[in-house]
């Protein structure tokens, strides 16, 4: 009896020894096989086992890469930067406020120029239809009276109707020229400015081109036509269109 209680005891001691070997349950499986005596209480579990070393298997190969992601939210927005420093006029601004004032200074020369066309018809010419007639009263041979009217951007007065004929008389209160001649081809009267005539008013029996030198046109008191000497002197009177 004392052996059998013993056995147990001895042989677990003796499996003990082999504990590196093999497991400690398997130790136990051991003693619970061989013992016949009563079982003693399950001892307490053993202290922790260090952390073993990583396993040595073959590492698989990498996978391609996955999807990209959803967007993620838009963020917050950030702090304003730092105010700039004050630009330079451009030079675009600086044109057009130098047009508006050149557009300003024209709508006032109009008014001006037109204001000054009314007191001249007023006070100088005769205004008939789109034409004004000015002279300054003075006598001169026809070629001075061309000259003088073309310095002034004018034209020698020249009738195309009967009513442009009355205000040239109006205004000349005296004997003047007409822009009118016969100097290219005797015995052809056209205007000065070009072309034949569309309108006349000679006296009876002229153009006579007296003495085979009267090639210019006066108009005469009575408003009547009558071919002249160029060279003679009588009023000047320029045409302006109105
Ligand atoms: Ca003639
Ligand atoms: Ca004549």
């Amino acid at each position: 009896m004392l052996l059998c209680s013993l056995l147990p005891v001895l042989l677990c001691v003796v499996t003990a020894l082999c504990i590196e070997m093999t497991a400690w349950e398997d130790a136990q499986k051991t003693c619970s096989v061989i013992a016949c005596g009563t079982p003693g209480r399950d001892g307490r579990d053993g202290p922790k086992g260090e952390k073993g070393e990583p396993g040595q298997g073959l590492r698989g190969l990498q996978g391609p890469p996955g999807k990209l992601g959803p967007p993620g939210n838009r963020g917050e927005p950030g702090s304003p930067g730092p105010k700039g420093q004050k630009g330079d006029h451009g030079g675009s601004s600086v044109t057009e406020i130098k047009l508006a004032n050149l557009e300003k200074e024209i709508r006032s020369l109009k008014l001006q120029l037109d204001h000054i066309k009314k007191l001249q018809t007023f006070s100088l010419g005769k205004k008939s239809g789109k034409k004004l007639y000015v002279t300054n009263g003075e006598r001169m041979p026809f070629s001075k009276v061309k000259a003088l009217c073309t310095q002034l951007q004018a034209t020698v007065a020249t009738p195309k109707n009967a009513e442009e004929n009355t205000a040239i008389l109006e205004v000349a209160k005296d004997t003047a020229f007409l822009g009118i001649t016969d100097e290219v081809t005797e015995g052809q009267f056209v205007y000065v400015t070009g072309g034949r005539l569309t309108y006349s008013n000679w006296k009876k029996d002229e153009p006579n081109d007296h003495g085979s030198g009267e090639d210019c046109v006066i108009l005469l008191k009575d408003g009547l036509w009558n071919d002249i000497s160029c060279s003679s002197s009588f009023v000047a009177i320029c045409e302006f269109p109105a």
